[in-house]
């Protein structure tokens, strides 16, 4: 791996730490402006919970910049929790010095299906779910869109880019614009469930609030695109090299996502290879496919592992939220062994929109990795020599 990162933290901890190893130096980086919009970005989106409005999430910068530049060696950042001033008792790093009563300690016995509850008592033999579900929740993904920012400053620098969208919310399908805004997030952010179809986007604005009263939660598809890249990256030749391996996989790793799928995915499964496959033409006019282009993009940019050169297409099925506020599912006490319904505590209605962000971040994550591990240099200078070495070897063939 040419680009590590590594975050801790727990939900209702002090906060969250965000580490990014393997980034050349001499990128300037702006928390300001390169980060903590993208942090925003995580936090909005309509079906969100209160949560969202005790905390602005914010990193600070605590190594691996001077003077506005990268230096090479690791960046570490920490988001701080504003909601641990509510928690100290209940997650302090001390058993309490006072007497306190059970309830402060706001243990969780009734696990709630569909969550790390059960498995986490269980795997790491504790008696409390708190002890499992304050890491498993998806918080945490605020780290990883911190470590992204990073990255997706670095992938800028070489012109590529990466945004986002909802194309399914609940029951609501979003239909399936011609062409794609040139600045997808520019056009996404602007809708509160980050949908390019403003009429759809009514409905599912509806569906999450008909969720709401109901107590009930919703998951949906976000769609990840990925434009800029040059053909190339990744491998064929051994499994753990191939992209789209390791993008389906850190996908995968998001928490509440339960299938990826690349291109046409399980569509194209369904038809003929005559109607699957994407024609190849000559097109000198795109330097980063090597002078080639394709009639379609049902690949959704890769062969063999590797990337064509046209945007990646990456599709996430997210869960519904496994915390219900009504109609509870059936749970067992973890001390009595007795039934009874799962927890509920404070809990967003629908992520998705932000599922989506969190998708930019591990696509961004994987990618920078693939282009440091073809073009990686110590310094940006360097990587960007090796860059344009390789477009111009391209042109030249
Ligand atoms: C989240 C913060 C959490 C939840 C959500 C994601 O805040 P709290 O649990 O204090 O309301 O809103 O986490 C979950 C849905 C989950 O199942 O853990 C965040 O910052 O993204």
């Amino acid at each position: 791996m040419h680009l590590r990162f590594h975050t801790a933290g727990e939900s209702h901890g002090r906060g969250l730490i965000a580490m990014i190893e393997g980034v050349p130096a001499g990128l300037d980086l702006d928390m300001d402006r390169d980060v903590n919009p993208e942090l925003r970005r995580r936090q909005a989106g309509h079906g969100r919970g209160r949560r969202m409005d005790i905390e602005t999430d914010c990193a600070e910068l605590i190594s691996g910049v001077r003077l506005g530049q990268t230096l090479g060696s690791p960046i570490a950042m920490i988001v701080w929790n504003r909601d641990w001033e509510n928690w100290r008792t209940a997650m302090g790093q001390k058993p309490p010095v006072e007497e306190v009563s059970p309830k402060a300690l706001r243990p969780v016995h009734l696990p709630r299906p569909g969550h790390a509850d059960l498995v986490g008592v269980l795997k790491y033999d504790r008696q409390d779910a708190r002890d499992a579900l304050e890491r498993a929740s998806a918080r945490e993904t605020a780290a990883r869109v911190a470590c992204a920012a990073v990255a997706k400053r670095l992938l800028a620098e070489l012109g590529i880019g990466i945004g986002s969208h909802v194309v399914a919310l609940g029951s609501v399908e979003a239909k399936e614009p011609a062409q794609l805004p040139e600045n997808l997030n520019e056009v996404s952010d602007r809708s509160p469930v980050r949908t390019l179809d403003a009429e759809a986007e009514a409905r599912m604005i509806e569906e999450i609030d008909r969720a709401q009263e109901a107590g009930d939660t919703l998951g949906g598809i976000f769609e990840v695109v990925v434009t800029g890249l040059p053909v190339g990256l990744g491998s064929y030749v051994s499994w753990d090299r191939k992209l789209d391996a390791r993008l389906a996989g850190a996908l995968m790793s998001i928490q509440a996502i339960k299938g990826v799928e690349i291109g046409l995915g399980f569509h194209g499964a369904r038809l003929p290879g005559s109607r699957v496959h994407d024609p190849i033409l000559r097109d000198p006019a795109k330097p980063r496919t090597g002078g080639y282009g394709r009639a379609t993009n049902h690949a959704g940019g890769l062969e063999g592992g590797v990337t064509t050169g046209e945007p990646l297409v990456l599709r996430c099925a997210m869960k519904p939220i496994s915390t219900l506020m009504k109609g509870r599912l059936p749970s067992v006490h973890l001390l009595t062994g007795e039934a009874a319904e799962a927890t509920a505590e404070r809990s967003d209605v629908c992520s998705l929109p932000a599922a989506g962000v969190v998708g930019e971040a591990m696509a961004a994550l994987v990618v920078a990795d693939a282009v440091l591990e073809k073009f990686g240099g110590d310094s940006l200078g360097e990587v960007r020599r090796n860059f344009d070495s390789y477009l111009a070897h391209l042109a030249s063939r």
